[in-house]
Order: structure tokens, then sequence, then C-alpha cells
């Protein structure tokens, strides 16, 4: 094998990591070194790769088996020991997690641009997990970014490119690449965790399932899960096959890019319980017969009744939520008797909290849960979690909802995304509304008055490390707020996000149109920051 070094006549200068990992329209990947750049600035950046493991899978679209062909020739040019892939290149992003944790790896790279649509018009993205098995600090990926700026040259192992891998062990110059199953040891921690007979009783005993892959990463898992494990028929899992463009469809599981799921749901009759993962794994949806299950409830839900599950019976450290996740979390934590943290969006700020043991439960208003197991969000974990409550419980979905809000009342809550705005549309909004802020408090808004008004910063508890600019915030009297950011996961243009919570106490009004019931914030919000006004849009993108 020849090592070759590649000179570039100038650096990408675009490659500043968002939310989650790198993520640019496929083509834009496509690009003469543009891939190879952003590997060398990991290479070159993460701590112990000469000598060291690195795991790297992604989530099956076009662009996944290049990248990680790339990814071998580069590693074992930089003296990488072993590298550990998977069938086919298939690995889902808590799968990766899992992996990188039980072979003590340096870290990892995972090739997915999550819930972007895929395929030659779709996106691709590049995420980098450290050794603890989560999402690069900002710390790591600030220097990469910095690295990427002035980076000269890339090395690469010069060999017939490979896009086939089967299960087997082979070497490169003097690296192994051993390509494993990537669902078998996700399986065996998800059996350590509940109580597998249990739930496989429950779902056959006339509570039947459903579970939409969105043909995405989670479909070969699923498959094995619910139908090889649990005893599920092969109709449980749709779109069960991981295709390069998902098959057109947008793998984001909400009530919109999930839709034939959701109507399944709430408007048939076949199941009681179903369920959607997102491209790479990481994210759920859960519905119930008739109903959805809004993310922060369903994370408050998963708090309330940890008691359930096997894993957890210990009890629970602690618990977080980002700062836009609504607050049905905390009022559970106190209940319990934990502490709650607020953090900021991204997974990467819950790994510091996680490794300190100060908590054991996490989630995110977008779909996202998890919990100390791994150091991702992980969807079918939610799924599991869910179906061992609903199997302990015996009750049906909107049972244990309404249960719930009757015990620690109702935080009516909502996102309305605006996609694809142009982007100094997007900015010009956004920083109007943060000029503006110092001005608003104790001004009125929505028949409340504002209390609070300001852009949301972090202090880790655990390193100390500051993070500023998380979102602006309008707190009101009554405990309601209203937040506003922007989009770190976007390509096109810019995507403006709009969050709504407003608490009613278990003996008021449980049973609202959650539209409804944040009806005035909207309406205050939209004429304060001229949201309809200055997108030309009547109505968001996204409703969740
Ligand atoms: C979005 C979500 C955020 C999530 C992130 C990555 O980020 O809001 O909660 O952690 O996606 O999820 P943003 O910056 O677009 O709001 V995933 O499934 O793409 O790893
Ligand atoms: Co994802």
């Amino acid at each position: 094998f020849t090592q070759l070094t590649v000179k570039l006549n100038s650096p990408f200068t675009d490659q500043k990591p968002g939310t989650s990992g790198l993520r640019k329209s496929t083509l834009q990947f496509e690009e003469t070194h543009y891939l190879e750049s952003f590997i060398e600035s990991i290479l070159c950046s993460l701590p112990g790769v000469r000598g060291g493991v690195l795991v790297v899978g992604g989530d099956g679209r076009y662009g996944n088996k290049r990248a990680i062909d790339i990814i071998i020739r580069m590693a074992a040019a930089h003296g990488i020991q072993k590298v550990i892939t998977t069938v086919d290149g298939i690995l889902s992003t808590p799968a990766a997690s899992n992996l990188i944790r039980i072979n003590k790896a340096i870290g990892g790279i995972i090739l997915s641009a999550s819930h972007n649509p895929g395929g030659l018009e779709g996106d691709f993205g590049v995420k980098l997990n450290g050794s603890n098995g989560g999402p690069a600090s900002e710390s790591l990926t600030d220097e990469i970014y910095n690295y990427s700026k002035n980076l000269k040259e890339y090395k690469i192992i010069k060999c017939q490119s490979n896009n086939s891998f089967s299960l087997g062990k082979y070497k490169l110059a003097s690296m192994i690449v051993e390509i494993i199953d990537g669902i078998d040891d996700y399986l065996d921690l998800m059996k350590r965790i509940f109580d597998f007979d249990l739930i496989s009783s429950y779902i056959n005993n006339d509570f039947p399932i459903v579970f939409d892959a969105l043909n995405a990463v989670t479909g070969p898992y699923a498959k094995r899960l619910f139908v090889d494990h649990l005893g599920a028929t092969a109709e449980t899992v749709r779109n069960g096959i991981p295709l390069e463009d998902f098959g057109g469809l947008h793998p984001d599981p909400n009530l919109t890019y999930a839709k034939d799921l959701a109507d399944l749901l709430l408007k048939g009759n076949l199941f009681s319980f179903g369920a959607a993962c997102d491209g790479d794994g990481d994210r759920n949806m859960i519905l119930g017969r008739g109903c959805f299950v809004n993310p922060s409830d369903s994370l408050a839900i998963l708090a309330a009744n940890y008691d359930c599950v096997p894993g957890y019976a210990k009890g629970l450290s602690g618990v977080a939520r980002s700062m836009p996740t609504s607050s049905a979390v905390d009022v559970v934590a106190k209940h319990l008797g934990i502490n709650c943290f607020e953090t900021p969006t991204g997974w990467k700020f819950f790994g510091n909290l996680l490794d300190a043991n100060q908590i054991t439960l996490c989630g995110e208003e977008s779909f996202g849960t998890g919990s100390d197991h791994v150091r991702e969000k992980d969807g079918l974990w939610a799924v599991l979690f869910w179906l061992q409550i609903l199997a302990s419980k015996k009750k049906s979905v909107s049972e244990i909802m309404k249960n719930h809000w009757l015990f620690f009342g109702r935080h009516y809550y909502s996102r309305h995304d605006y996609e694809s705005i142009p982007t100094e549309v997007a900015n010009s909004l956004y920083s109007r509304l943060s000029n503006m802020l110092p001005t608003l408090i104790d001004e009125s808004f929505a028949g409340r008055t504002i209390k609070n008004a300001d852009d949301f910063s972090y202090t880790d508890p655990v390193d100390s490390s500051i993070t500023l600019n998380q979102g602006l915030r309008i707190l009101l009297d009554d405990g309601s707020r209203v937040l506003v950011r922007l989009s770190g996961t976007g390509t096109q243009g810019a995507t403006l996000r709009v969050y709504f919570e407003s608490f009613v106490p278990s003996d008021g009004d449980i049973t609202q149109d959650p539209q409804l019931a944040l009806d005035p914030l909207i309406k205050s919000i939209d004429s304060l920051a001229e949201i309809s006004k200055r997108t030309g849009m009547s109505a968001p993108t996204v409703i969740t």
C-alpha cells in the first residue's frame, strides 16, 4: 500500500459543525476533497488517534459506503490501530454510541444528516462522537473547525475503493478493519434494561403495535427486535429496508413527515400503539390509538414511571431537559425529590451530566429521549420504555397520559417551525427581537406580564464551561414561556423555531387542543416578532 499526501489548493472555510455535526447537501460532500478535508481535521484533532480504535458507520443514505471507505483509508494513514464498522455500513446513532463504549474506542464517526432527507438531492452529514460515546464537545468541534480553515493537505492510503461490507476482518497497511453485525450488541443492551417477556406477552395479546422505520436505519434493528425477539408479526415494521434516498420519505418522525403512520393511529383503529424513528435512529415519535404523545410529555411520563423498567429499578439520580423542552419533567423531578437540569439544545450538553452520574434520564422536545445506557438519544429504547410502561400498567397510551395530567397538571406545549426562510430575513427578524428583549420586561403579553426576557446562556455544572446565545426567552408571570431559536441543523436557508408552553394545574381544563390553549401566545409573538409579515408565511411548515 502506498500512503498519499494530497495537497489542497485552498482549504474549505465552511466546515463549521452545527447542533449535531457537519451537515451539507449531498452534492457539497461529493465535491473533490470536501469529505476528506473534514475527516483530516477530525483525525488531527481527536485525542488518541495513533494506536486507537475508531467506530464508523451510518444511516445508509447515499454516500454512506463511499464515506466509510474513505474514512477507513484515512484512518490507516493516520495510524489508527483498528476500525470497527458494520455489515453494509448500517449503524444507528445509539448503537454507535454503545459500540464506542463497549470497545473502549477513542470515538466514532457517524455518517448521517439525521432527520434531513437523503439521496443526491438531499443532505449528508458527518457526526463525531468522543470516547464516552457522546457527541463531541463544543470545544472539540471548534478546534476541528479552526483546523479545517487552515488545512493544506490530507493523508490517505491508496488502494482499490471498497463498497461492500460483509462480516469479517482484514488488514489495511498495519490497521485492522473489523466488520461486525451492528445490531446484536445493541439488542443485548436493550435486553439488559427491559423485560422482553412481559412486553412480548402484552403486545401479542390484543395490543397490536406498528413501527415505521421510514426506509432509514432502524428497519433492520426493528425487525430483529419486534419480530424475532418480541414475536410480533412481520407487518409490524413498515418501510423496514434502509434506502439511499429513504424512498423519497423525509425521515423526521413527526405528524407532518410521518403522516401515514399518524393517520393509522389517529384515524384508524387497527393498532393500539404506533412509533417511528428518524434517519439515524435517535429520535422517536409515540402514538396511541387516537392520540399523539408530545415529546416533552413523553420524557415526563418516562421519568414518572421509571420503576416499571427493571434497568432503572434502583432509581433515577436526576433528570435533564433542553431549554425549549416543556417543564413537564421538572414537576415530576420535584415530586421524586431529584434534580432537574436545563441545558441548551443538542445532546452534547447532556454528556457531562450523564458521565458524572448526575442524571439518569434526559430529553428534548424534538422527539429525543435517552438515558445513561448510552450517550445519545435513543429511538427504539424510548419505544421499549413506553411498551414496558403499558405492559406493566395494562393501560392504553391515552389513559397513561390522562392519568399523568390528572396528577401533575398539564403543560400545554407546541413548537412551530418555519423552514427554508431566506437567511437574511431570519437573521434580521431574530436580531430585531433579540435587541428588543431588555425593553420587554414588565410589558404585557397575551394578557399576562413579561417577567423576564433574555438570551439563554448555560454554565455546565460539571466543568463550568459557559455557552452563550442559546435562544431567546420570553418568560411570563404565570410561568408560561415563548422561545425563539434558529435551527443549527438545516441546510436550506434558515429554519426559525418558535416554542410555546403554558401550564394548567390538575384541577384546570386539561382536555383542550394545544393549539387553542396556546393561541394567545401564538398571536402575541407573531405580532411582536412580525413573523408572518417578515417571512411572508401565513402558517408554520411543521407544527408539533
Ligand atoms: C435539532 C433539534 C435538537 C436536536 C438536533 C439534533 O436541532 O431541535 O433538539 O438535538 O436537531 O438531532 P436544531 O438546531 O435544528 O433545532 V438529530 O436527530 O439531527 O441528531
Ligand atoms: Co437523528
